[in-house]
């Protein structure tokens, strides 16, 4: 009998901010690769994750929430998003399940997804959410998105259609239907090499990283504006004798007052993002660390080509 072939292949997995893409793309690779969080516009770059079995080798890739820009970092965001799209073998839109209806941010990125013309899988997660009895309701209501008269009032003509492979309802928290929705991923995949060893399950350096868990943790601890005015920079990481890594980071912000609310009364703020992303880094890279982090204005750094790229939010 002959063996079943080999298959691999790219799929990229896109949405409006906040549906749980990123939950989403831990869950398939059973690992924290992309951080996550209740604050729109919490990934900013593609992250790469790699799903691996017997027969097949999927390469994800998570994106930032297409959104409408207000800022040049908005705009390098989108077109991360956008740009994956015509590169992948299948499309995975994701939507939330827990919103009842679409709303313009779904309608917008189903006509992205429409006019690429790549295979789409519909993926309705935060099931969890939604009360079994409502279930088709809600899943019609997106699938209702495939029709470009339910993207807009008045359509381009040229809008195209997107026939869906199929609508996947999901709980990316719960773990819920994730076997059965990589299944159905494998099978839209064609015969082909091992892209990454197995060994690879992402191509983020490992600054990179530290500095998108520090980051995470300044989400869920800060409010408002905050989120979205900061970035983190890891300059320093050097593995010492005593097996201990040392790490500084810069958390830079736009305003002075923001740089107040991050460092906190006598520090406490700054104390607390420290202690939660330390015990993070320390579980990831299996040593001792000692974080040192520095709070720097850089004033609308969000609308300035020269620091977004020095902070690496720039096209390869
Ligand atoms: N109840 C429920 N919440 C979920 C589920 N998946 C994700 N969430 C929550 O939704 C929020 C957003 O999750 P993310 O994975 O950061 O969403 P995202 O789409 O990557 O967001 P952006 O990176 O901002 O575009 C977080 O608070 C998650 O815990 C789910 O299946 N059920
Ligand atoms: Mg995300």
């Amino acid at each position: 009998m002959k063996e079943a072939p080999f298959r691999s292949g790219f799929c990229s997995i896109v949405g409006r901010p906040n549906v749980g893409k990123s939950t989403l793309l831990n869950a398939f690779v059973e690992a924290k690769l992309a951080i996550m969080s209740d604050k729109p516009q919490t990934t900013r770059n593609r992250i790469l994750g790699v799903y691996n079995r017997p027969d097949a080798q999927v390469v994800f890739l998570d994106t930032p929430g297409i959104h409408k820009p207000r800022h040049r970092l908005g705009e390098y965001m989108n077109k991360v998003a956008i740009g994956t799209i015509p590169e992948v073998d299948v499309v995975l839109f994701v939507v939330d399940g827990s919103a009842p209806e679409p709303g313009e941010g779904d309608k917008y990125v189903a006509d992205v997804v429409a006019r690429s013309g790549r295979p789409a899988i519909l993926v309705v997660n935060k099931m969890d959410r939604v009360k079994r009895g409502d279930w088709y309701e809600v899943m019609d209501a997106y699938k209702a998105l495939g029709d470009p008269q339910n993207r807009s009032e008045d359509p381009e003509p040229d809008s195209p259609a997107i026939e869906w492979i199929d609508i996947v309802p999901v709980s990316a928290l719960e773990n819920t239907n994730i076997d059965p929705l990589l299944d159905l991923i494998v099978e839209q995949m064609e015969e082909g090499p091992k892209y990454y060893p197995d060994d690879m399950i992402t191509d983020q350096p490992e600054r990179f990283v530290i500095a998108e868990f520090i980051r995470e943790k300044i989400l869920h601890l800060t409010r408002e504006e905050i989120p979205h005015s900061v970035a983190v920079e890891v300059e320093q990481l050097q593995r010492r004798e005593s097996g201990t890594v040392y790490v500084s980071a810069s958390i830079y912000v736009e305003r002075d007052s923001q740089k107040g609310i991050i460092i906190g009364k006598r520090g406490s703020m700054l104390k607390e993002i420290g202690a939660r992303a330390r015990r993070e880094i320390e579980e990831m890279l299996g040593s001792k660390i000692y974080l040192e982090l520095f709070v720097k204005v850089r004033e609308d750094w969000r609308n300035r080509e020269s620091v977004l790229r020095s902070l690496g939010y720039r096209e390869e």
